[in-house]
C-alpha cells in the first residue's frame, strides 16, 4: 500500500481551511492508502507560543482530527515530539540543504514579517523538519492545502541531495491537493489561518460562526444588492464548492450573477450546508472530550507504531553517512 504523511500544527483552532483543504482529504485517502498523521508540536514552537496553551492545543487538535472522522483503525496518529527520529533526521538534512532554498520560501518570508522579533532557526529550517516528518517514513504522498505545496518541493529537493551524496534511500514525496486546496479567511484577502485570526473555526460557537460568515467579504465590486456578482472572485462562493451540491452551486452562480439573490441569501444557504456536515463532527467532539483518556491512548498507540518504522529508516541513514554504530 502506498504511504501518505501529513501533519497539522497545534497553534490554534482548526478552522474550516484546514478542515477542507486537509482534514477532510485525509479522511478520504485512509480508504486506499497506509497513512501516518501527526500534530507537529515542534513546528509550532518556531513562533511565540503560550507555554501552557501547547500541551492542551495538541490534545485539542488530534481530537479534532478523530471527530473529523480519522480512525486509529484506519491511521496511525501521534504527536512529533514522541518520534524522535524525526529532529534526529531533520539534523541530516540541514547539512545537505542549502540556506539560500530556505531563504526564498514564501511561508518563511511571510512569517519574518509577522514574527520580526523572533526570527529564529527553527522557522528558516522548519521545511527541512517537515522534509525529515515525511521521508523518516519514507512517504510518497503528501496531502496539503496549497500553501504547502512549495515546502513539498523542497522535501523532494532534500530527498534528491540526500540520495546524491549517499545513494538512493527516500523517495521524492509528491503531493495531493484537496478539492478545496486554498480558502480565503473572512477578510476575502489572506489564507484563513489559525494565527491571522481570519477564520472560522470548527468547534466555535455557531452564533460567532453564523456572524464571521455573515460579515465575511464576498465579491468586492457587489457594492449594493442591485449589483450583479462575480462568484470566480467570491471566496463564500469557493466555500459552498466546499460544502453545497452541484445544483445549489449552479442557482448560487446564476442568483449571483444575476442579481437575484444577495450575499446574505448565498450565506445562509451555505451555513445550513455547511453546519449538515459539521454538526456530527461538533457533537463527536463533545463526546471524545467525555473521554480524553481514548484520545491519548489513540496517540501512545500511534507513537509506538510510528517510532518502529522510523527507527528502522534511521538504522538504514545512520549506516549510510558514516556514523560509529
Ligand atoms: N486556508 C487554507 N486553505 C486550505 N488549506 C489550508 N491549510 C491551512 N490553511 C488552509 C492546510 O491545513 C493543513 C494544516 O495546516 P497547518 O496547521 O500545518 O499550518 P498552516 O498551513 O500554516 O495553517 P494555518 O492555519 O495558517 O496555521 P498557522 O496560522 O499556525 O500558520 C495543511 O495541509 C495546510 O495546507
Amino acid at each position: 500500500m502506498k504511504r501518505i504523511f501529513s501533519g497539522i500544527q497545534p497553534t490554534g483552532e482548526i478552522h474550516l481551511g484546514n478542515y477542507v483543504g486537509a482534514i477532510r482529504n485525509w479522511v478520504y485517502l485512509t480508504e486506499e492508502y497506509d497513512c501516518i498523521f501527526c500534530v507537529v508540536d515542534y513546528h509550532a514552537i518556531t513562533v511565540e507560543y503560550e507555554i501552557d496553551e501547547l500541551k492542551k492545543r495538541t490534545l485539542e487538535t488530534a481530537l479534532i482530527l478523530l471527530a473529523c472522522g480519522l480512525s486509529p483503525e484506519k491511521c496511525k496518529m501521534f504527536v512529533q515530539s514522541h518520534v524522535r527520529e524525526h529532529t534526529e533526521l531533520a539534523w541530516i538534512f540541514n547539512c545537505v540543504t542549502p540556506i539560500g532554498e530556505l531563504e526564498r520560501m514564501t511561508q518563511f518570508k511571510d512569517k519574518s514579517r509577522q514574527h520580526r522579533a523572533n526570527i529564529n532557526i527553527g522557522l528558516m529550517g522548519y521545511p527541512v523538519l517537515q522534509a525529515a516528518d515525511i521521508l523518516v517514513y519514507k512517504a510518497g504522498y503528501v496531502p496539503v492545502g496549497e500553501d504547502q505545496v512549495q515546502h513539498v518541493e523542497l522535501s523532494r529537493e532534500v530527498a534528491r541531495k540526500f540520495n546524491a551524496k549517499y545513494g538512493d534511500i527516500f523517495p521524492e514525496p509528491q503531493v495531493i491537493l484537496s478539492m478545496a486546496p486554498k480558502i480565503l479567511g473572512v477578510d476575502g484577502t489572506n489564507k484563513m489561518s489559525k494565527t491571522l485570526n481570519n477564520y472560522i473555526g470548527l468547534l466555535e460557537d455557531k452564533d460567532s460562526m453564523w456572524e464571521k460568515l455573515r460579515t465575511a467579504v464576498t465579491d468586492v465590486n457587489r457594492v449594493r444588492r442591485k449589483d450583479p456578482g462575480n462568484p470566480e472572485v467570491c471566496n463564500v462562493y469557493t466555500i459552498h464548492r466546499a460544502f453545497s451540491p452541484n445544483e445549489t452551486l449552479l442557482e448560487i452562480d446564476k442568483g449571483c450573477r444575476t442579481a437575484s439573490i444577495g450575499c446574505i441569501d448565498c450565506k445562509k444557504t451555505l451555513f445550513s450546508n455547511m453546519m449538515a456536515e459539521l454538526d456530527p463532527i461538533r457533537e463527536k467532539a463533545v463526546s471524545l472530550n467525555n473521554n480524553i483518556d481514548y484520545v491519548i491512548d489513540v496517540l501512545k498507540t500511534g507513537a509506538d507504531t510510528c517510532r518502529a518504522i522510523a527507527a528502522e529508516t534511521m538504522d538504514e541513514v545512520r549506516k549510510t553517512i558514516g556514523l560509529f554504530m
